[in-house]
């Protein structure tokens, strides 16, 4: 007897990146059902026209497809949050947070005040993260204007709209909690990844997160003074679990698709055990 089990459709890998005067503004994505790509294409380009920056002169979307058996399936990082009064106490937990993680206090320093600074050539905000070795400090990005640009993942489509209301109902429905969130999902999961460190660097949203596998997605209220351009990523590894190629093959190639999720905490005041 013949079984024939429904085809699949495919799925595919929608990507925008918008940029203005030649400066990068915008990027986002999308893995969406065959039938959702033009609306997955409209609104990632939509939003490149809506920039808090003003309107992108330069729009590139890309559409690829993705094959199937390519897709690692894996489960949302556990969220919490963490309040605090201001961005530098903000700073000081985010080092506390690394610490845990495993990060030499003057190296989690270090690397907040980079990320302050702008860790660009020049100070300029980067595109994509910085890649540094945990134990050291050592940067890794051989080109430092763009840095390491995680890409191909997303919710599942069909956990989507469940995702989003779970985040909604708790009060985290901004699209930039669920896309950190992703964000923070693969890069937990890449060969010799330790810990994240990540604020936004839209002047408007002062919220940011370290991420490690123990801890989850740990969100800090405040990581800097509204107003503030600066932001960035910084993915501390572990040199001797991975060579840079790898990693890097990981984090630009390999298709994640979130399909659970963790646990998500009520927001808690920084309580300090560790010092
Ligand atoms: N891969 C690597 N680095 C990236 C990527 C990427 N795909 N996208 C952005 N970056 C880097 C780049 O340097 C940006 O300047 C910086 O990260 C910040 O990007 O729970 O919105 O998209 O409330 O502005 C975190 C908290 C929000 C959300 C982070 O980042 C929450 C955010 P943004
Ligand atoms: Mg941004």
């Amino acid at each position: 007897m013949i079984i024939s089990l429904p085809m699949e459709s495919p799925l595919y890998s929608v990507r925008m990146r918008a940029s203005c005067n030649g400066q990068h503004i915008s990027g986002a994505e999308r893995i969406v059902d065959e039938v959702a790509v033009s609306e997955a294409t409209a609104s990632l380009t939509e939003r490149a026209m809506n920039c808090s920056t003003g309107a992108a002169d330069e729009i590139h979307c890309s559409v690829e497809r993705i094959e199937r058996a390519n897709i690692r399936y894996a489960r949302l990082p556990n969220v919490s949050t963490c309040l605090v009064n201001d961005w530098q106490e903000g700073r000081h937990v985010a080092c506390c947070l690394l610490g845990r993680a495993g990060i030499q206090n003057n190296i989690a320093e270090r690397a907040v005040q980079l990320l302050a600074d702008g860790a660009g050539p020049g100070g300029v905000v980067m595109r994509g993260a910085v890649i540094m070795n945990a134990r050291t400090g050592e940067r890794l990005e051989t080109d430092q204007f763009r840095g390491v640009r995680a890409t191909r993942m997303d919710i599942s489509p069909e956990y989507r709209p469940v995702m989003e209301s779970v985040l909604a109902a708790k009060g985290l429905g901004h699209h930039r909690v669920l896309e950190a969130l992703v964000l923070a999902g693969k890069v937990l999961g890449a060969p010799g990844f330790v810990a994240e460190l990540c604020w936004s660097d839209d002047p408007h949203y002062t919220t940011g997160y370290v991420a490690d596998s123990e801890g989850g997605y740990q969100r800090i209220s405040v990581l800097k003074l509204a107003g503030d351009p600066s932001g960035g990523r910084i993915l501390f590894v572990d040199r001797s679990q991975t060579s840079f190629e790898e990693l890097v093959d990981y984090l630009e190639r390999q298709v994640v698709l979130f399909s659970a999720a963790g646990t998500i905490s009520s927001p808690a005041k920084w309580i300090s055990t560790d010092e």
